[in-house]
């Protein structure tokens, strides 16, 4: 692969969105074009109804979550929710519920959870208003043996595993003090199963949630991963103060060693 191949491999998988089962965003939404529009974790295309227009979906720190639909070249907003009690602080479109059809999923950084549908944006599920203190980190995937996805985030300073159909806490870390902001759902150790990597340093094991490892570093405020040196293992790429890349090879525990 060459130089530039592997950087755009690299930008793609950083800024994929995190599940992935929405549309994608429109071509127009580059770099060059839009900045970083397409990384923002409040912000995902919905998949058109037919062919009807391209519509996003966006929350903002006000707690208000926007449809806006593509007209003439530009976007217009079509709908907006009432306050959803906290800021957003992340929100996904994916079948979370195993029923074949999208919902929006959306997290407030004081701790609630919103589905909602993508037809006419109606409420289909919020958690109680205490459950959960403020939520600082989330991803939603399957990673159990159940078909539906599982909500994975840190809350008040633990790591919660929640079941995406019957929305109740399968568990949660004994840990109490995470400071995570991001999270990560990869192999990254080549052993087939899964690990939940926590951008603080934890490593677990994302079937049985036993913590593998336990990092004295943090990985950076965001990751990524891909196998860099061909050996069938992922590794880690972690950014740091927004630009700065280290590598971590998590099955030797240790930074990778670049050096030529
Ligand atoms: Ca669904
Ligand atoms: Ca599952
Ligand atoms: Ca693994
Ligand atoms: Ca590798």
């Amino acid at each position: 692969m060459t130089k530039t191949g592997i950087l755009c491999s690299l930008c793609l998988l950083l800024a994929l969105p995190l599940s992935g089962s929405g549309d994608e965003f429109p071509e127009r939404f580059s770099r060059d074009t839009a900045g970083a529009l397409n990384e923002f974790g409040c912000l995902r295309p919905l998949p058109p109804s037919g062919d009807g227009p391209k519509r996003l979906v966006m929350g903002d720190s006000n707690g208000l979550l926007h449809v806006y639909e593509e007209r003439d070249g530009a976007f217009e907003e079509i709908w907006v929710s009432d306050y959803l009690e906290g800021a957003i602080s992340g929100l996904d479109v994916v079948d979370v519920n195993d029923d074949e059809l999208l919902e929006i999923v959306v997290f407030t950084d004081r701790g609630r959870l919103h589905y909602f549908d993508i037809q006419e944006y109606n409420t289909l599920w919020s958690n109680p208003p205490t459950e959960y203190g403020k939520i600082t980190a989330q991803t939603i995937r399957n990673i159990d043996d159940d078909p539906q996805p599982e909500l994975i985030f840190c809350a008040a300073g633990r790591l919660i595993i929640f079941d995406g159909r019957d929305q109740f806490e399968e568990w949660r870390s004994d840990e109490e003090n995470f400071a995570t902001t991001d999270i990560l759902v990869a192999d990254i150790d080549g052993d087939d199963e899964d690990e939940i990597v926590l951008n603080d340093g934890y490593v677990f094991d994302a079937r049985f949630h036993t913590l593998e490892w336990q990092s004295p570093e943090s990985f950076g405020e965001r990751m990524g991963v891909l196998d860099i040196d061909d050996d069938g293992i992922m590794e880690l790429i972690g950014e740091f103060n927004g630009r700065f890349l280290r590598i971590f090879d998590i099955d030797l525990r240790r930074e990778k060693s670049l050096k030529p």
